[in-house]
């Protein structure tokens, strides 16, 4: 904690160069915000060219996906997501396992997604309890009958229910 009579002080500086600040960033009027928009739009769509080429993100629609390119077990992959500001990609149509897919295909390694079996073993949900309503099973899948609370993408994009502990590509939803 700051002492009071610091805090005052910092408080006074603070207000004596006010206005100062106020003069040295004049306003913007609305052609020149316009240019700071279309800048930073520029800025923006540069860096996401850099991080699809370095295969670390790809859209669909509004959602970003991401990878780092690491692997972790299930627990691991939610908790670094979060920590990044975002979540555990969860496909909710045909496009976005797409982009998912595009990961585990550049990376060969099968990815977990954000669904997980309920408390009826073998209905599986999204982790905010949502029911899905899409889904890209492969044949005879899912097979754990409650074994498997888990579900990872295989390289053909289709859905496997797995135990959760295994190694798999990280890829987050932003
Ligand atoms: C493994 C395991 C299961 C999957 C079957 C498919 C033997 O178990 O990955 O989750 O359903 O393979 O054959
Ligand atoms: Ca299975």
């Amino acid at each position: 904690m700051l002492p009071p009579q610091l805090f005052h002080k910092i408080l006074g500086v603070a207000f004596f160069v006010l206005p100062w600040c106020a003069q040295a960033v004049p306003p913007l009027d609305y052609n020149e915000m316009g240019d700071v928009v279309h800048q930073l739009e520029h800025r923006v769509s540069k860096l996401e060219e850099v991080l699809h080429l370095e295969k670390m993100i790809t859209t669909s629609g509004e959602k970003v996906f991401a990878t780092n390119g690491e692997r972790a077990d299930f627990d691991t992959a939610v908790k670094k997501c979060k920590e990044a500001g975002g979540s555990i990609a969860s496909p909710r149509n045909p496009k976005e396992n797409d982009a998912i897919l595009y990961f585990v295909k550049k990376f060969n390694t099968y990815a977990y997604l954000g669904i997980k079996a309920s408390l009826i073993p073998s209905k599986f949900q999204f982790l905010d309890g949502t029911p899905l309503t899409y889904t890209n099973w492969h044949s005879n899948e899912p097979s754990g009958k409650g074994e498997e609370a888990c579900v990872e993408m295989y390289t053909d994009g289709t859905w496997n229910d797995k135990v959760c502990r295994k190694s798999r590509l990280i890829v987050c939803q932003f």
